[in-house]
């Protein structure tokens, strides 16, 4: 087997490349270690940038996210017992934020690449990617029991924190930064309409919450745990019960409870690797970098290396032009940082730290009081937020 780009993973980032270079007619051979419902079950982001977007839309899939993505422009953050709003749509001169639930990104991907003829192999075991240093990239897998190879131009490795791309790196080329942060998110889904219209990030001494949601019916909560927590210690009367705890009483009255459908705790990190790129091999979205869930980037920062690689891949194929290419890495890690730098931002000053030292408390009370009175400090965050333009 043989194409122009190999790309390892179907989550966001590889279906959102493979379709971009797919339609300017850029052949694509997508490997993904899972099965497809495994891929279309998973829960995570629910925040897209106007830039993300953007740039599903120009993939194709812009159809059911316009009419069934909510357009958000403001959000809450309360205290113990006060709420703040802030008001993306006047901080920022009128931009907002989208939620729509990576899930539905996913199958949007997922049939339009069905849709337009392209290929993607699930359930793809052990694969190894070989001499990305030469311009014969190669990699092989095991498909349905049998030995593959597909010879390549360039492999893109989309294929997350866990995947193969990033660890077949030689050690001494590539380095790591990282931080873990000493609790995780337990989050569930529910078919209880909202409390809110709008999310609510919640700073309460018991520690933080959000509520946020995925239609006017569905709601994605979230509670700081423990980072050792098991799931089985949180029934649903308890994850509820401790989530109004944490929302000021006006609003939890108002909260509607009900069943939970799915239930898991992420851990929290911060997490960069440079450079993107090594020889023929780029690394993309969760392969190369990680940011706690708190500033909503994570798939907003796939969906930039994307927009980067594929400028660079288009130069490279359609105009032979490499300049764009070999600014991959150096572009996407500039943007890279500054999201790492206001997701630790809003996690440190949101969540409650164990053993943290009083003056570290004080200091972390202050920035948030300071944030929420100031108008240029609720700019910063706003424009943050609604994610820094490419
Ligand atoms: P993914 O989604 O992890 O996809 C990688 C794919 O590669 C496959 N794979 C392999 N395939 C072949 N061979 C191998 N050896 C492989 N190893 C792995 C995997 O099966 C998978 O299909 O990475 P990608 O595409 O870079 O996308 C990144 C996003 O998924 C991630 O950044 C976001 O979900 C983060 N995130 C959020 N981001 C936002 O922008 N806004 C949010 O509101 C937001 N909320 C969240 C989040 C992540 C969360 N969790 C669970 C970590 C909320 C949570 C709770
Ligand atoms: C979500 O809806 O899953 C979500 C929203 C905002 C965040 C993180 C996750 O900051």
């Amino acid at each position: 087997m043989s194409t122009q780009v190999c790309i390892i993973g179907a989550g966001p980032a590889g279906l959102l490349l493979g379709q971009l270079l797919h339609d300017i007619g850029i052949g694509t051979v997508i490997l993904e270690r899972a099965s497809l419902d495994h891929v279309l079950s998973r829960v995570r982001a629910g925040v897209l940038e106007q830039g993300t977007v953007k740039l599903l839309t120009s993939a194709g899939v812009g159809g059911r996210l316009h009419a069934e993505g909510l357009v958000h422009e403001g959000f809450a953050i309360t205290g113990d017992d006060d709420i703040h709003r802030i008001d993306l749509a006047h901080l920022t001169g009128g931009k907002w934020v989208t939620v729509y639930g990576q899930t539905e990104v996913t199958r949007d991907l997922v049939d339009r690449r069905a849709d337009t003829g392209g290929v993607t192999h699930y359930e793809a075991e052990s694969v190894e990617l070989h001499e990305f240093d030469s311009d014969t990239p190669y990699v092989t897998c095991r498909i349905e029991g049998e030995e593959v190879r597909i010879d390549c131009r360039f492999i893109a490795g989309c294929d997350g924190f866990h995947g193969a791309s990033r660890r077949s790196v030689p050690e001494d080329a590539i380095r790591t930064f990282e931080k873990v942060y000493p609790f995780g998110w337990l989050g569930i889904l529910a078919d209880v309409p909202p409390v809110s219209h709008e999310l609510i990030y919640a700073s309460h001494s018991r520690g933080f919450a959000l509520c946020s949601m995925r239609s006017k019916i569905r709601s994605r909560y979230y509670i700081q745990c423990n980072a050792g927590d098991s799931i089985d210690a949180w029934s649903d009367t308890q994850f509820w019960t401790e989530l109004r705890r944490r929302l000021p009483p006006e609003i939890a009255e108002t909260m509607i409870t009900g069943p939970s459908f799915e239930k898991s705790i992420a851990p929290l990190r911060s997490f960069v690797a440079e450079p993107m790129r090594f020889g023929n091999l780029f690394l993309v979205g969760d392969a190369a970098h990680i940011v706690p869930p708190t500033g909503a980037k994570g798939l907003n920062l796939a969906a930039s290396d994307v927009h980067y690689l594929f400028e660079g891949l288009r130069g490279h194929f359609l105009e032979r032009d490499n300049h764009l290419l070999d600014a991959y890495s150096a572009r996407a890690l500039d943007r890279v940082w500054k999201a790492v730098r206001f997701s630790w931002w809003m996690t440190t000053m949101l969540h409650r730290f164990p053993e943290q030292a009083p003056f570290e408390a004080r200091i972390l009370e202050t920035e948030l009081a300071y944030t929420l009175q100031s108008e240029s400090a609720k700019m910063s965050l706003a424009e943050n937020y609604v994610g820094l333009p490419y």
